[in-house]
């Protein structure tokens, strides 16, 4: 079957988490992607969190699926016109260098677009223009700059980065859309433009909510779902909500049967206000149903600290996984606290692609997280990262290049 992306071919000059990201979502969904990398070094990632001697650690293999591989020393005169001919021959070029370094490159806007007029220039760069366009970011700076550690984690604590990657493979995702969206628009221009993704926008979009209820708490100088509500105190930022529910409906995590020994033993209960009287009959408080400070949203918000401690002691005598079953048949909405053992073990992520086992030939079958974006007609068929410089030969002469040529580029340090 044909893929989405067949024929757009991608000059991968991307390194880390954030930019590979981007371009391994490219590759799945069927684009030619030749990642370019120094020889004898490579991706900087393929020695980082080893877990196997000498064998390509998983933080790249899997960032890395679906890939080519080439190396060339994009500093050295004669690798710089090896980088040449793969910019005239590609749609895409994407990086996540830090700032400035591919103009030091020698290949500027202006360069690449001599070269080829056609080419879209896609950039993961850690802050916008502005006071901190020139600083090197990693994930933590992002998620903190963003937005998202002064919104996480409890009141009474400092701010808390998550685990999950917003800024880097949130960065990622938001620059493959401006991709595909620039490929789309040049049919109809014909030309390339630039697309930039701000790791520090990329992490503000994902904490929109929270500028939501900046406005909120500005106007009225509380926000009743929050757990400072009504004892404690606002002050003049949204402050951290523990486990509140970001929307309407109150939620919280709950213990679980086990919690004491396993710290995975707890579940997301939302008491989503439709389905509030089947709650009051699960965990045995009929006379809630009705209560005048139980009966409306409204009338629960000051008391909600209260209602989850009572839903707790349900909770605490059944097993996150028994408490899902029972409050599914009444339409509760509610999520176990999943482990990664128990994520990675889960045979319904294996059946979907969403966890897929992959050999490779120098660390052997390991586990990867698959495309999260299920497309109908371009399925995606997950292939092992590549080896260092593995296509550089096929790569080579595709681009023209004769095997003595390559020969002596190689002996040269070019590639
Ligand atoms: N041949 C020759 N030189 C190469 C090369 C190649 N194939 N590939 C890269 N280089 C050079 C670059 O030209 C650069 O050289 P100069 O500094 O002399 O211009 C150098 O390697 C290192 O690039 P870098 O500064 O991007 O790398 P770093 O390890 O110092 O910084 C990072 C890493 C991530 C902080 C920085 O790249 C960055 O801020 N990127 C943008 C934001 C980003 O994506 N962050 C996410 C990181 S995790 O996903």
């Amino acid at each position: 079957m044909s893929k989405a992306l067949d024929g757009v071919r991608i000059l991968d000059f991307t390194h880390v988490q954030s930019g590979p990201t981007c371009t391994q979502l490219l590759a799945w969904f069927g684009a030619d992607v030749i990642k370019v990398e120094r020889a004898g070094a490579g991706d900087i990632t393929r020695e980082q969190l080893r877990d196997i001697p000498d064998a390509d650690s998983l933080y790249f293999t899997m960032l890395n699926h679906n890939k080519r591989s080439i190396t060339i020393d994009t500093k050295n005169p004669e690798g710089k016109k090896v980088l040449e001919s793969l910019v005239k021959k590609c749609d895409v070029l994407v990086e996540n260098f830090a700032p400035g370094a591919l103009d030091r490159m020698g290949f500027t806007w202006e360069r690449i677009q001599e070269l080829n007029p056609k080419m879209i220039v896609a950039s993961v760069k850690g802050f916008g223009p502005g006071p901190y366009e020139d600083c090197k970011v990693y994930e933590n700076v992002a998620q903190c700059a963003g937005g998202a550690a002064s919104t996480t984690g409890f009141d009474d604590g400092p701010p808390v980065v998550s685990g999950a990657q917003i800024g880097d493979s949130g960065t990622g995702l938001h620059l493959a859309l401006g991709i595909v969206t620039a490929l789309y628009q040049r049919n109809a221009t014909g030309r390339g433009q630039k697309v930039l993704a701000a790791m520090q926008d990329g992490v503000l979009n994902l904490c929109r909510v929270k500028l939501r209820d900046q406005q909120r708490l500005e106007r009225t100088g509380t926000m009743k779902e929050y757990p400072q509500y009504p004892n404690g105190t606002f002050g003049e930022a949204v402050p951290r909500a523990g486990n509140a529910s970001g929307g309407g409906q109150p939620g919280w995590i709950l213990k679980c049967k086990g919690w004491e020994t396993d710290p995975n033993a707890y579940i997301y209960f939302i008491t989503q206000a439709p389905v509030w009287g089947e709650i009051c009959k699960v965990i045995g408080k009929e006379e809630w149903i009705d209560h005048p400070d139980f009966r409306t949203p409204a009338a629960r918000l000051p008391h909600l600290k209260g209602i989850f401690a009572e839903i707790e002691q349900w909770t605490m005598t059944k097993t996150k996984f028994e408490a899902m079953e029972i409050l599914n048949q009444h339409d509760i909405p509610c999520g176990p606290i999943l482990s990664m053992k128990e994520i990675a073990e889960d045979p319904s992520l294996r059946k979907t692609g969403t966890i897929v086992e992959v050999d490779h030939p120098v660390r052997g079958k390991y586990l990867t997280v698959g495309n999260p974006i299920k497309l109908s007609d371009s399925p995606t068929d997950v292939v092992r990262s590549p080896l260092l410089g593995e296509h550089t030969d096929e790569v080579m002469a595709e681009l023209g290049y004769s095997p003595d040529q390559v020969a002596t580029l190689r002996s040269l340090g070019a590639i």
